[in-house]
């Protein structure tokens, strides 16, 4: 690992791959990072390194080992957390202000609390009877799925990365990540803290690459995976699932958004300001969970959308290293593209542009950054692209509406399923309302409040299955129910 070359990490070992691509700065598009592009031999090696993990000590390693290593790789990451931050920003331009408080401390706690989860899992067990009047024990015993291949996005790249290797080898699988093409350093920064923290030869790998044809559909097509995580775009999501259908492989599928907000007259209107400011514009809005649509009580409507758009207005868009920057620029200049390409549309529809609508004027080399503006629209209709399509941007809607069962209707009628936040002082009208969203997470008077033993993941087009807790153990392990007739 060096800051110039970030390469493929294959057998406990740095590896060159078939290739180079570049890594380029999202704040002056300067390229940082030559990367190596793992090919179909890089990805065989890995798959061979992890099957042949699982067969040595990693194999037989009792939970308590796996559990004691894991710590030590959370502290491996605490140790070097500067060189994590520096990293992370410099790969994704978000203010290292964000990364010093979610992305670096959430990539150590997801090792630390899946070691301890892993300890206390407890067996079912079921006593039946015979027909001799002797009966039978059966026993589930929980066993590693094998080489799990993990697949993923740029927005939250240690997190959510770490969020998938940290069950998986609490489980005592070996894994083969891919990070995104656009994030490549943690993964591999990573790759040392694993061999520090004793983790055996080939049970963490890493591939760079893209992915049709490169990295990326050489893991989800290799016979040698046997379950493959992935968090990306929906699309993305339905592509993996075809590449494993023949092998009949599981799929754990975290998957795009267009989330919704609701806000009630009876609102805390402060908490629900900080609330949407936070889930609208967060990580330049790059974030799965980010509310996109927000519905707010005809009541407080202007109310809303004034002090919303003040604080837009008051956001400071700046460098990772520029302490009063609170927003950094869009991944790259091709999502940059994409979000402006619905900033026009917006327009052309005859949005209400409150604030932003465009990039902002930044100075000297910035100038060739994927900046944005903060952005809020108001005055479109239900069905208009704005409010359908995942813009992954710091943009949202507002739209105004009239009683409960608006608010509700309204929240569900979208294609995707991941999160939905309500804001509301009436306790009875939260559980109602929560309980009839369909979304597989919403929070009440809150956002991105994460209990990581809780199940986490989408439903419809945002995804298949559930990962945090014990959901995670079930991905990552298969049952086997042992029957002795006594
Ligand atoms: P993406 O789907 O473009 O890429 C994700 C990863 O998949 C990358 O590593 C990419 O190289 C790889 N990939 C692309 N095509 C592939 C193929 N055919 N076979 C195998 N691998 C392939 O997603 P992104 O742009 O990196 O991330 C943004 C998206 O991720 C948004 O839609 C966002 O909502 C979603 N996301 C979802 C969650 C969640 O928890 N539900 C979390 C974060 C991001
Ligand atoms: O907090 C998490 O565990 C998680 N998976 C967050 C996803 C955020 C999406 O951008």
């Amino acid at each position: 690992m060096s800051n110039s070359r970030v390469l493929n990490f294959i057998d406990g070992a740095y590896a060159e791959g078939r290739a180079w691509f570049d890594k380029r700065n999202p704040c002056d598009n300067a390229v940082v990072a030559q990367v190596a592009e793992a090919g179909e031999a890089e990805v065989e090696r890995a798959v061979q390194a992890a099957r042949k993990a699982l067969k040595g000590p990693w194999g037989k390693s009792t939970i308590e080992e796996r559990a004691a290593i894991l710590h030590r790789v959370a502290d491996g990451i605490n140790r070097r957390f500067e060189e994590f931050l520096e990293v992370e920003c410099r790969d994704t331009g978000k203010p290292k202000s964000l990364a010093r408080h979610l992305d670096i401390p959430r990539g150590a706690a997801n090792f630390r609390i899946f070691a301890d989860l892993v300890k206390n899992v407890p067996t079912e067990a079921f006593p039946m009877s015979t027909p001799d009047g002797k009966g039978a024990i059966n026993y589930a015993v929980r066993r590693p799925k094998g080489v799990i291949g993990v697949i993923c996005p740029w927005n939250l790249p240690l997190l959510l990365m770490t969020w998938k290797v940290g069950p998986a080898l609490a489980c005592g699988n070996a894994v083969i990540v891919k990070p995104s093409e656009e994030t490549p350093t943690t993964a591999a920064l990573l790759g040392e803290v694993m061999r520090e923290a004793g983790v055996p030869d080939g049970v963490y790998n890493v591939i760079h690459g893209f992915g049709p044809g490169s990295a990326g559909e050489f893991l989800t097509r290799h016979p040698g995976v046997n379950a493959v995580t992935f968090t990306g775009e929906t699309r993305t999501g339905a592509a993996i699932m075809k590449a494993g259908a023949d092998l009949i492989r599981p799929v754990s599928l975290e998957l795009g958004g267009k989330n919704p907000a609701l806000v009630f007259a009876d609102a805390d209107l402060d908490k629900a300001i900080e609330g949407c400011m936070r889930s609208a514009f967060a990580n330049s809005g790059q974030v799965c969970l980010g509310t996109e649509r927000i519905f707010v009580q005809r009541p407080v409507f202007d109310e809303f959308v004034a002090r919303l758009t003040e604080g837009a207005e008051a956001l400071v868009v700046g460098t990772p290293d520029d302490a009063s920057s609170t927003m950094g620029p869009l991944v790259s200049r091709e999502h940059q593209s994409k979000v402006l390409s619905y900033y026009d549309k917006a327009r052309e529809l005859g949005a209400e542009i409150v604030t932003g609508g465009g990039s902002p004027a930044m100075p000297g080399a910035l100038a060739e950054g994927a900046w944005v503006q903060p952005t809020i629209w108001t005055g479109l209709d239900d069905d208009s692209a704005i409010m359908r399509e995942e813009i992954f941007g710091p943009c949202c809607h507002i739209s105004p509406f009239d009683d409960e069962d608006e608010a509700i209707a309204r929240a569900n009628d979208t294609e995707y399923g991941l999160a939905c936040s309500v804001w509301t002082e009436n306790s009875s009208k939260a559980h109602r309302v929560a309980g009839q969203i369909d979304t597989g997470l919403v929070w009440v008077n809150s956002w991105f409040l994460r209990d990581l033993r809780t199940p986490f993941g989408g439903s419809k087009r945002s995804g298949i299955g559930r990962e945090g807790g014990v959901h995670s153990l079930e991905f990552y392990t298969e049952l086997t129910n042992i029957c002795v007739k006594l």
